[in-house]
């Protein structure tokens, strides 16, 4: 399928998906955000992609929602479109690994869309922040509960109701970022991840996806109890059994998502 804002590439095992507004610093607008979903959807269902890269520009990941989209909205338009909410849903419902690779701004929604990710990876140049304050507004795509999970309470709320930006450097040091690496070295990084994920059993890498996310929405000990649930369901699989024999026999163990 043809798209107007975002530019997907789908090679070996891996669909890199490259926000493309670059008049707009990547601003997320209804079509990017619609068109994104349907090329995560697309990924989800290939059988030959087994990892997703989301990247940006050099400068920007993505400068936060459009705010000449939303500029002129009243309470009653957001409220009755579910803006951008049927976005998020349906971001929410990938199972395949997804990494974030920043470089630049990621502001506001920007910043939200990366942590809607798996992980982030980021360029020494990127900035993240939660800049709505300053247009009289606050997070609306999960800032508030994420950044808050992240990075916790204190810095979540200096950088809401600051509007200060985080470099690379403090994002890694709080947990927002798992890797930072050298700008021009991004997507070689990025890619290098996803061909990891993409040699492991797709059905471990979902149920550790599931697993890990499931942290985010419950107790601990309900947590713990899913995981064992899944992990107990590893040993229904043929991978399970080809990875410890592989092990025990000192080779490459070859996953066949059965
Ligand atoms: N929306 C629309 N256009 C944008 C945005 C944006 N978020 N960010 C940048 N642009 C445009 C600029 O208007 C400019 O366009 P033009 O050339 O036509 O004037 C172009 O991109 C380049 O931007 P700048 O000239 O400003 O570039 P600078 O290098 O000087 O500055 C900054 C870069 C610092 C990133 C600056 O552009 C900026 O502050 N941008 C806005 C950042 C921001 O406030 N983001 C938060 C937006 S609100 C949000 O994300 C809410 C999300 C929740 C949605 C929930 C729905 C349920």
């Amino acid at each position: 399928m043809a798209f107007e804002t975002i530019i997907v590439d789908v090679e070996d095992d891996i669909a890199t998906i490259t926000l493309n507004r670059p008049d707009a610093l990547n601003a997320l607008n209804s079509t990017l955000l619609g068109e994104l979903c349907t090329a995560l959807e697309e990924a989800d269902a290939n059988d030959k992609v087994r990892c997703i890269i989301i990247t940006g520009s050099e400068k920007a990941f993505a400068a936060g929602a459009d705010i000449s989209e939303m500029a002129d909205k009243s309470f009653v338009d957001m409220y009755t479109s579910r803006f951008f909410q049927n976005e998020t849903d349906r971001f929410a419902r990938i199972r395949k690994p997804i990494i974030a690779a920043v470089s630049g701004y990621a502001l506001g929604g920007g910043c939200e869309l990366a942590m809607m990710c798996d992980f982030i990876i980021a360029a020494d140049t990127a900035k993240f922040g939660q800049p709505e304050i300053n247009l009289g507004v606050i997070a609306g795509m999960g800032g508030t509960q994420r950044l808050t999970r992240f990075v916790g309470k204190s810095k979540a709320m200096d950088m809401h109701l600051t509007g200060r930006f985080m470099n690379a450097e403090e994002a890694e040091r709080s947990g927002l970022v798992s890797r930072v690496v050298p700008a021009k070295k991004l997507m070689a990084e990025a890619r290098s991840a996803a061909d990891k994920i993409a040699e492991k059993s797709q059905i471990a890498a979902m149920a550790a996806k599931d697993a890990v996310d499931r942290a985010f929405e419950t107790t601990l000990t309900e947590g713990l109890n899913y995981e064992r649930r899944l992990f107990q369901a590893m040993f229904a699989t043929d991978d399970q059994s080809e990875g410890m024999t592989a092990f025990t026999e000192k080779r490459e163990a070859q996953f066949r998502d059965k």
